[in-house]
């Protein structure tokens, strides 16, 4: 019972960690918030600071959702408390204890926990994400559609229910979480990708 709750403590710990804020302010004296979509995500840093920083904090932020459902797995070795601490994972990232309930959009993370929890759907996730965003240059139109393909592909694959019903809770707290860009993308006003440019 205290490895579960300390794995649980630990996924939303970690999530909460805001690498885009902590490492632009660090490394490029950059506060994501005050430029582009204003959102701390490896998308904004991509926007504003370029191709290294947008990667470096995909990458960061990939490895708290990876982490906390490894963690999950070697503590517990529970397929529900791995699906618990993947969520908790995505709500500390969106809900950062450190950025008083703030955050990002969970996508990073999300992809992170799906490598993790189905390694397979993950990987077509992320390529249905990758076309999308290469064909329109919308990246959040990218994460909406993938982050719905995630229960699908947990059925289809079949997953137990706990990975279905935490695709269906995760993609729909991802595409609330872009409230803005939908509403953007619907009036054409949406930023289309493209990095190092500080608006
Ligand atoms: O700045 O509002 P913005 O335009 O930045 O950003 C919109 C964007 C926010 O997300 C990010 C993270 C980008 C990471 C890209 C690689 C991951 C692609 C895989 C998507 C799969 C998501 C499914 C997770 C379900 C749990 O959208």
């Amino acid at each position: 019972m205290a490895s579960v709750l300390l794995v649980c403590l630990a996924s939303y710990l970690l999530g909460s960690i805001p690498n885009g804020l902590v490492f632009g302010k660090l490394l490029w004296h950059v506060d994501l918030r005050e430029y582009g979509s204003h959102n701390i995500g490896a998308t904004n840093a991509w926007r504003t600071l370029g191709k290294g920083p947008g990667f470096l904090i995909f990458l960061l932020d990939f490895l708290k959702g990876a982490l906390s459902v490894g963690l999950a797995e070697v503590f517990t070795a529970s397929p529900l408390i791995m699906v618990i601490a993947g969520i908790l994972a995505i709500v500390g990232h969106s809900c950062s204890l450190f950025l008083h309930f703030k955050g990002g959009k969970g996508v990073a993370t999300g992809l992170g926990v799906i490598a993790m929890l189905m390694p397979v759907p993950s990987l077509i996730v992320f390529l249905v994400w990758l076309v999308i965003v290469m064909i329109t240059k919308y990246v959040s139109l990218g994460s909406c559609i993938a982050a719905a393909l995630v229960p699908v592909l947990a059925y289809v694959w079949g997953y137990p229910t706990p990975y279905v019903i935490f695709g269906v809770l995760a993609a729909a707290f991802i595409i609330i979480r872009h409230k803005s860009n939908i509403v953007r993308l619907m009036n054409g006003t949406e930023n289309k990708i493209h990095a190092g440019h500080r608006d």
